[in-house]
C-alpha cells in the first residue's frame, strides 16, 4: 500500500468507477467511511509532523467571520469596504498571502472579519496555503463566501471545505454513539429508516474501529451523516453568499446568475462602489444571531445603555465569561427577567438558556458581596 494520499485517491477512483444504485449503495458507503477515517489519520500525522501552521490570528470581538473565495474575486477589497482595515488588493491572483483581520461594528456587536488567501482546488491537502485557509475557516462562526461573475462555482468551494470536515449550512445529525466494552454494535432507531440499514451503520462503525457501541438514530439519517457522526471532527458553520463586482453586471446577467444558483440566497454587491454593502452588513449581523443581555446589579436598575452581546443559544455560563471575575468568581445563582424567564425574577443556574433582551442579576455566594471585596 502506498501513502495515505494514494490510498484515498485509489478509493475515490473506485467510487467513481462503481455504478451508483441501490445494490452498490452499501459498498460505496463503506468506501466513503474508509476515506473519512484515512483523512482523519492524515490530519493527525500532519499535525504530529511539527513545523506548525505558521500563522496566528487571535480571535477577537463577539464573533469571527471568514472571507472564503477563489483568487481575485475581491475579498480584500470587501474587507476594506466592510471594516476599513487595509488589505492589499490587486488585479493578479494570490495577492493576499496571510490572514488579515478587520473589525465591523454592527448594532453594538464587534464582528471580526478575516481576509484570507484565495481558495484553490486541493486546499484540504495543503495546496496554495490551503491548510491555513481551512483551519481559519473551521474556527470561524460564519463563512462569507465571495464569488464573482467569472467564478461561479459554489459547489467547488463547498467541496473543498467539505473535504476538510466543514459542514456548511447544516446541523449535526440527531444520533448518538455510546461506546461499550463488549456486546458488538447495537443500532436502535426511533424513526423509520429509508436511507441506511442497521447492518450498514454497523459496517461503517467498523471502518472507524468501533466494534462495541450503542448507536441510537433519531432521524432518517443518510450514509454521509452516519459517517460525519462517527468521524467526530465535523464543524457545522452557517454561511452568507455574495456575488461581488455587481457594478459589471447588468440586470440580464444578474438574472442568469440567479438561475444558475437556485439553492443559494445570494447578495449582489460591489466592493468598489459600495452597492449592497449595507444590506450585506445586516445579513451578516442577522446570520450571527446576536442576543443582548442587560445586567442589573442587585437592588439597582438594569443597565440599558450597554448590553452584553452573546450568541443565540448562550447560557448563564457563557454570560459569566463576559463579566468581571469578581462577579463570576462568586456566582451562586442568577435572577432573570424577560423572554427566557418563566416569571419575572426567576432564579436560575448556570445551565439556563438566555434570550434576546433578558435582564440578569448575578447573585454572589452569601457573605461574599463582590462590591466590598478587597482586591488582592
Ligand atoms: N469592478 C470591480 N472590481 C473589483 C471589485 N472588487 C474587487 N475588484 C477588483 O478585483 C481585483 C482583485 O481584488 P482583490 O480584492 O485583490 O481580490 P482577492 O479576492 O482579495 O484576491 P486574492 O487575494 O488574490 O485572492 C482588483 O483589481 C480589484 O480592484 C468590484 O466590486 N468591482
Ligand atoms: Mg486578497
Amino acid at each position: 500500500m502506498g501513502s495515505i494520499e494514494e490510498e484515498i485517491e485509489r478509493l475515490e477512483e473506485e467510487i467513481r468507477k462503481t455504478p451508483h444504485n441501490k445494490a452498490t449503495e452499501g459498498h460505496i458507503g463503506k468506501l466513503r467511511a474508509k476515506i473519512a477515517s484515512l483523512r482523519i489519520e492524515r490530519e493527525k500525522r500532519s499535525k504530529g509532523g511539527g513545523g506548525g501552521l505558521g500563522y496566528a490570528v487571535r480571535k477577537s470581538g463577539h464573533a469571527t467571520v471568514a472571507l472564503v473565495g477563489y483568487p481575485s474575486v475581491g475579498k480584500s477589497t470587501l474587507l476594506t469596504r466592510l471594516t476599513g482595515a487595509e488589505s492589499q488588493a490587486a488585479a493578479y491572483e494570490f495577492t493576499t498571502t496571510t490572514i488579515i483581520p478587520g473589525m465591523l461594528t454592527w448594532r453594538g456587536a464587534n464582528i471580526q472579519i478575516l481576509d484570507m488567501p484565495g481558495l484553490v482546488a486541493g486546499a484540504a491537502q495543503g495546496r496554495g496555503r490551503g491548510r491555513e485557509v481551512i483551519s481559519v475557516a473551521r474556527s470561524s462562526d460564519l463563512l462569507l463566501f465571495v464569488i464573482d461573475g467569472q467564478h461561479l462555482e459554489p459547489r467547488g468551494l463547498i467541496r473543498e471545505l467539505e473535504n476538510a470536515a466543514i459542514r456548511v449550512d447544516r446541523s449535526p445529525p440527531n444520533l448518538s454513539i455510546t461506546k461499550a466494552e463488549r456486546g458488538g454494535v447495537q443500532v436502535e432507531t426511533t424513526v423509520k429508516l429509508t436511507r441506511v440499514t442497521p447492518k450498514l451503520v454497523t459496517d461503517i462503525a467498523r471502518e472507524f474501529g468501533i466494534h462495541n457501541a450503542l448507536i441510537v438514530l433519531r432521524q432518517d439519517v443518510t450514509i454521509d451523516e452516519v459517517i460525519d457522526a462517527l468521524a467526530g471532527n465535523r464543524v457545522y458553520i452557517p454561511s452568507v453568499w455574495v456575488v461581488n463586482k455587481a457594478d459589471l453586471l447588468d440586470a440580464n446577467t444578474r438574472r442568469k446568475i440567479l438561475e444558475r444558483l437556485p439553492q443559494l440566497r445570494v447578495h449582489f454587491i460591489s466592493a468598489t462602489t459600495g452597492e449592497g454593502v449595507e444590506e450585506l452588513k445586516d445579513a451578516i449581523g442577522h446570520a450571527l444571531a446576536f442576543i443582548r443581555i442587560y445586567m442589573k446589579p442587585q437592588g439597582k436598575p438594569a443597565d440599558r445603555d450597554e448590553p452584553l452581546i452573546l450568541r443565540r443559544g448562550a447560557t448563564v455560563r457563557d454570560l459569566l465569561q463576559h463579566v468581571p471575575a469578581s462577579l463570576s468568581g462568586s456566582f451562586s445563582a442568577a435572577l432573570v427577567w424577560g423572554r427566557s424567564a418563566k416569571f419575572p425574577g426567576q432564579r436560575v443556574s448556570r445551565e439556563h438558556k438566555l434570550e434576546d433582551q433578558d435582564v440578569v442579576t448575578i447573585l454572589p455566594v452569601r457573605g461574599r458581596n463582590p462590591s466590598t471585596r478587597i482586591p488582592a
